[in-house]
């Protein structure tokens, strides 16, 4: 009971809750809202003290905490449609790369697009994940690769937060490629986004981490330790492309740094799970690049099981590898490529994803104090959240305890 005036009431609903081996639900019962946090969540109908200002009957509807996307690259221009012809054809995401395509391609048209126009292409992207119930969503810079289209994507990303009504958190990710104006001075590259680039990104507040592609046709182990102690030296977190295409050890490079997650991780060792977790690092799972590449190298989900890394689920929303926005569908891929458990894979894009971003004291659980990002779905049970293959079942999302139109 509570003497606060309440915001929303929402009754009649089911809220679930998962621990790390199975979801539950409780029986119908209520949140409270107030202040665009969760003020009280209870079984039954509640017993009200103070004043409600809007209710909602949600029918017996399941609610879970709004689905967080951590792991995305959604601001970019263009599209590479036609490379994933060129795929179909027999060529390889590597050879593409090598030959001047792939993630340089994209900073081509990226670096072209003006402030606004890679505003309204990734607005598209960011509607699109909203309505497939996200509600807090991290965003990478790294198709820009010089100074001015780093900080120019980092905006983009940070001005999409204050238009539409979800979380932003933004991470440099200079250390995406070696943009063409250095090929064949990789260490060059590192000279200057540690001493320019990054130190830029810190002083004007425009990213929240720092990321490195850690990989054959990315960066050694020693550029991304470079990058790694320019981070650490500004004050900020950072987070991994590690193990996607071949075991550079990467994720135990991460973990010495305290790093938020280490992310794909298909060639990840045993060495390097542990070292994860006991860095409390948590281990960002893609199964869209997975899929889309054709990948047959399954992240050593046993592994990660056995030692107790978390485990989180994200789009990975980008033109090369992944070109989706839609996080639900990314559960059943959880499920059927990985063998995830849908409770897995559900606590892959809430609790877990939260701690990726080190947001987990504020979202990512429906509980009293935390922020009222929740969606309610016109399902029967949690399984059929990554059961149902991309329908479309969210009923409402709420964003700091305001309800949003989903379309
Ligand atoms: N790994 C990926 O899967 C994406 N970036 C990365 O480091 C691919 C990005 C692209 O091809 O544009
Ligand atoms: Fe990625």
């Amino acid at each position: 009971m509570s003497a606060i005036p309440i915001d929303l009431l929402i009754r009649n609903v089911r809220i679930v809750a998962c621990d790390d081996a199975s979801c539950s639900v409780a029986p119908p019962g209520f949140v409270e809202i107030a202040g665009g946090r969760i003020a009280a969540v209870g079984v039954g109908a509640p017993a009200l003290a103070g004043s409600v200002r809007d209710e909602i009957d949600a029918g017996g509807a399941l609610l879970t905490p709004g689905l967080i996307d951590c792991h995305t690259h959604l601001v970019y221009a263009g599209n590479r449609a036609r490379e994933f012809e060129m795929r179909l054809e027999g060529a390889s995401y590597e050879s593409i790369a090598r030959a001047g395509g792939g993630i340089v391609s994209t900073v081509r048209q990226t670096r072209d697009a003006d402030t606004e126009t890679l505003f309204a292409e990734s607005a598209r992207r960011l509607e699109s994940l909203m309505r497939h119930g996200v509600t807090t969503v991290e965003i990478k810079s790294g198709y820009g690769l010089s100074l001015a289209a780093e900080l120019k994507s980092l905006r983009v990303a940070r001005s999409l937060g204050a238009r539409f009504p979800i979380g932003v958190r933004t991470t440099l990710l200079a250390a995406h490629a070696l943009p063409p104006e250095f090929s064949g001075r990789p260490d060059d590259y590192i000279d200057e986004v540690v001493q320019r680039i990054l130190p830029e990104a810190a002083r004007l507040g425009l990213a929240d981490a720092v990321d490195a592609f850690c990989e054959t046709i990315g960066f050694t182990p020693a550029q991304t330790r470079r990058v790694f102690e320019a981070a650490r030296a500004h004050g900020l977190p950072v987070k991994l492309h590690a193990e996607q295409l071949s075991n550079q050890h990467g994720a135990a490079l991460a973990a010495e740094f305290g790093a938020l997650s280490a992310d794909h991780l298909e060639y990840l060792d045993e060495a390097g799970a542990i070292a994860m977790a006991r860095a409390g690092t948590v281990a960002v799972l893609l199964p869209g690049a997975f899929y889309f590449l054709r990948d047959t190298h399954v992240p050593p989900i046993d592994l990660l099981r056995r030692h107790g890394v978390a485990m989180a689920v994200a789009t990975d929303c980008n033109p090369g590898t992944s070109p989706t926005t839609h996080l639900p569908l990314m559960l059943n891929m959880a499920c059927t490529l990985f063998r995830l458990t849908p409770a897995e894979a559900l606590l892959g894009v809430t609790r877990h994803a939260a701690q990726a971003l080190g947001l987990q004291a504020t979202l990512g659980t429906i509980e009293v104090g935390k922020v009222a990002d929740l969606c309610l779905w016109n399902v029967d049970q949690p399984a059929a959240l990554a059961y149902e293959i991309g329908a479309g079942a969210l009923r409402a999302r709420f964003k700091n305890g305001v309800q949003h139109p989903l379309q």
